[in-house]
């Protein structure tokens, strides 16, 4: 993929290690500045800031250099805001080119949150801010949260600022990585709009990766049919947010946007619609498989339709062209060559998932803990979304607000009508596998979602036995976003997940595919794999706001390309039969169970 602006290396705030040449009065500064920034990010106290930024403006007024009268062993002039303390750092500073206060505070903050200092518009007072309040550490999780119009609503900040930050951090990230399909999705939704609208267009649609809802994507893939003379890529590179013009023809464009994504667009004519979005859609593997396919039949499959000799047998659906070849339409989520062809010629493709088959959503938050909205705002929105049944599984470390919530949640039931909210809990895989809340509270729960957050690097050993250990638990239910990765910013567990898997077979035990954009946790392969095994998915949005329920779609496309069909899927189930479920797969539940 074409990159807008070279990555930046990570910035080294102005540090002054320099230990063979003279340090000057502006590197000493430059260290106060630096250990101010940080302080501030830290939300140290306001007078200790301010000391070090004062003092970094004293020693840039200074006239003469002080390194040397330290060398010298003479005493420090007296200079105003300049005590004991901070004439001792000047000191160390002075003869070792660095402080230990400053490495300290690097080392205590999360390296992404330095880094970010580098983003233009963003100093530490902002930094600190997006910090504390929406937990952002990295340049990529403000990227997520600008896109998703979470940094405008943060005080002090609004749309024009995020609309800025957005663009700078893009440019400070490599481009060069593939980006999550739930950040893409909308952005290359509101290209198709605006293609529509230019008369002549036919039709617009998303191909390549996006349609085939991979869960990361390279690339922006757009199919539009015109009549030959409909100047389409003169109104795309028209569009506000086009950068940068990789190429552009009648027929084709590849642009850049603001934001770093490629977009590349391909003008067909209605009647070779079909042909083009089968190739366009790809993936290759697939096309490679499909025209296979043809030549066993004596046919030729291209861009503009299947062809025996001259004759052309199909290309304006795509219906026709799998058609033509002795095919079932086959959805685009399986195009990957993973069987789907033999699938489709053998009339065994699966009946796969649908976003209207999912009747609950088995874990999401609340503002009791870490989320946005409150106990009843997320049932409204789980019930708008056209679901029976929410469990909520905040994350509580003490058993006090967890039973709290738990008599709320049985008031709340008792008046809401047409969406029942199941009580759980996500609770802390602990290093050593026990889970983070004693037995006697889990035992009122509906179910018991686990999950780590901690201690992600253990050896492969001591990771596999944590999560076997965890699914021990008796009243364990589901294991929440196994993998524990995020796109672009965390690996995977190092661990044994195929031994997770026929664990939580044995065990009766459910994994879930965790919908975030950023998580689409597990893999496909992976639920594939579950599938086998016999282990339930649980297709979860881990809602942290009510919105977040628009999720549920990428974990059901995903479960998709998994080849999942409805009875694979823990929450296509109705209510009464997940109840029973949950009480006959974990011993002793049953007392808990029930509302
Ligand atoms: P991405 O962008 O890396 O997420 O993945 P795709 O699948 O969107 O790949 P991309 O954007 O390079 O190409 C879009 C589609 O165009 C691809 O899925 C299939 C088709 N295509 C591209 N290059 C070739 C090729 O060399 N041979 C064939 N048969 N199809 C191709
Ligand atoms: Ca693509
Ligand atoms: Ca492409």
């Amino acid at each position: 993929m074409k990159l807008t602006a070279a990555p930046q290396a990570p910035s080294t705030p102005t540090s002054a290690v320099k230990r063979s040449q003279a340090v000057s009065n502006e590197d000493i500064a430059a260290v106060f500045d630096d250990i101010a920034d940080l302080l501030e990010i830290d939300d140290a106290n306001p007078f200790r800031i301010r000391a070090y930024r004062v003092a970094a403006r004293t020693l840039r007024a200074l006239t003469v250099e002080l390194a040397p009268l330290i060398a010298r062993g003479e005493t420090l002039p007296k200079l105003p805001g300049i005590g004991v303390d901070l004439a001792a750092k000047i000191s160390e500073i002075a003869s070792t080119g660095d402080c230990a206060l400053r490495q300290r505070l690097r080392s205590t903050l999360p390296p992404g949150l330095v880094e970010l200092l580098s983003i233009a518009g963003l100093g530490p007072k902002r930094i600190k801010h997006l910090y504390h309040g929406l937990g952002i550490e990295t340049a990529q999780q403000l990227c997520e949260a600008a896109e998703q119009g979470h940094i405008r609503h943060v005080p002090g900040f609004g749309e024009r600022l995020e609309a800025r930050l957005l663009s700078a951090a893009q440019k400070g990230l490599g481009k060069d990585r593939r980006l999550p399909l739930g950040v893409v999705e909308p952005v290359a939704l509101q290209l198709i709009e605006y293609l529509r609208q230019l008369p002549g267009v036919e039709d617009a649609r998303l191909a390549g990766s996006l349609r085939r809802m991979r869960d990361t994507v390279g690339d922006i893939d757009i199919l539009v049919a015109a009549a030959p003379a409909v100047v389409v890529t003169a109104h795309l590179i028209r569009h506000p947010e086009v950068s940068t013009i990789l190429v552009k023809g009648r027929t084709r464009a590849s642009v850049v946007l603001d934001s770093g994504l490629q977009v590349d667009v391909r003008v067909v004519k209605p009647a070779d619609w079909g042909a083009a979005l089968v190739y366009f859609t790809g993936s290759k593997a697939h096309n490679i498989a499909i025209r296979k396919q043809a030549r066993e039949q004596g046919l030729k499959l291209n861009e503009y339709g299947v062809f025996k000799g001259q004759e052309r047998l199909a290309g304006a659906t795509e219906v026709s062209v799998y058609q033509a070849l002795g095919l079932p339409w086959i959805t685009p989520e399986l195009r990957e060559d993973r069987g789907e062809v033999a699938a489709a010629l053998s009339g065994r493709l699966p009946k796969l998932v649908e976003v209207s088959d999912l009747k609950g959503d088995l874990h999401a938050h609340t503002c009791d803990a870490d989320g946005a909205n409150t106990l009843e705002q997320m049932a409204l929105a789980a019930q708008q979304a056209g679901l029976e049944y929410l469990a909520i599984t905040d994350h509580f470390l003490d058993s006090e607000r967890l039973l709290k919530q738990i008599d709320q949640i049985d008031a709340l039931n008792a008046r809401l009508r047409g969406i029942t909210l199941l009580k759980g809990v996500e609770v802390e895989i602990l290093e050593d596998g026990s889970l983070g809340l004693p037995d006697a509270v889990l035992a009122r729960l509906d179910l018991v979602v686990g999950a780590v957050h901690t201690h992600f690097n253990l050896t492969l050993r001591q990771q596999t036995q944590r999560l076997l250990r965890a699914m021990d638990h008796r009243y364990f239910t589901l294991l929440a976003h196994p993998l524990c990765r995020l796109i672009n910013q965390r690996a995977p567990l190092n661990m044994d997940l195929s031994a997770v898997i026929r664990a939580a077979s044995a065990r009766g035990c459910c994994l879930e595919l965790n919908a975030q954009p950023q998580r689409m946790d597990l893999f496909d392969l992976q639920c594939q794999y579950a599938k086998d095994q016999h282990v339930l998915i649980s297709i979860n949005s881990d809602a942290q706001r009510t919105a977040d329920f628009a999720y549920l779609r990428y974990g059901v496309a995903q479960a998709r390309r998994a080849w999942l069909e409805k009875g694979d899927v823990l929450n296509t189930r109705s209510l009464s039969a997940l109840k029973s479920l949950l009480a006959a797969t974990a011993g002793g539940r049953s007392q808990g169970a029930g509302n």
